[in-house]
């Protein structure tokens, strides 16, 4: 079962079947030439990224075999309406254990409503728990803690800390 969480579903969304004309998968080299910028725009200052930099970066990435960065397409469009990352840390604490973070949770702004949010957090828990990890971490807003919450994600006693350079 892929949802394993108290978050309910309308029967007709699932990874399988996001919603008519989308699909949820892997992210993809292509997709930088489908809007994975202008998308991750919507969450913060993504700067000037070439193509070389960004296959250099995928390729990274992929090569660490740490990242799961899940995208939903509207093929009709050929656009990415929302992206999720999961990035595996590697710890010696906890019997060598691995933690799971969170982060670039974004859907398009006129493709809210739909459970695309939803569905990324459900899928990227879900791989979390299955990757063993022993917990998995995000930081967000105050707002939108409530969200989160659904999925099993709680505000814990530590506060979020940066040294932004
Ligand atoms: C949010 C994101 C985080 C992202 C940050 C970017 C989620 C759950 N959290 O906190 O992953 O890195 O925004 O903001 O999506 P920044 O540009 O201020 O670092």
């Amino acid at each position: 079962d892929w949802n394993q969480n108290t978050v309910k579903f309308t029967p007709d969304v699932s990874p399988s079947s996001p919603g008519e004309g989308l699909v949820l998968r892997p992210l993809c080299t292509v997709d930088f030439n489908r809007g994975l910028f202008d998308l991750l725009s919507q969450l913060t200052k993504v700067g000037e990224v070439t193509t070389e930099q960004f296959l250099k970066k995928f390729e990274h990435m992929k090569q660490t075999g740490d990242y799961y960065i899940v995208v939903i397409e509207d093929t009709k469009l050929e656009q990415i309406i929302g992206s999720a990352t999961l990035l595996i840390e590697h710890k010696f604490i906890h019997s060598c254990a691995k933690r799971g973070r969170i982060e670039e949770v974004i859907v398009r702004d006129e493709c809210r409503g739909k459970q695309l949010g939803k569905l990324l957090i459900a899928v990227l828990t879900l791989l979390s728990k299955k990757l063993n990890c022993y917990k998995t971490t995000l930081e967000c807003l105050p707002k939108n803690t409530a969200f989160y919450e659904k999925f099993g994600f709680k505000v814990g006693e530590d506060v979020y800390m940066q040294n932004r350079f």
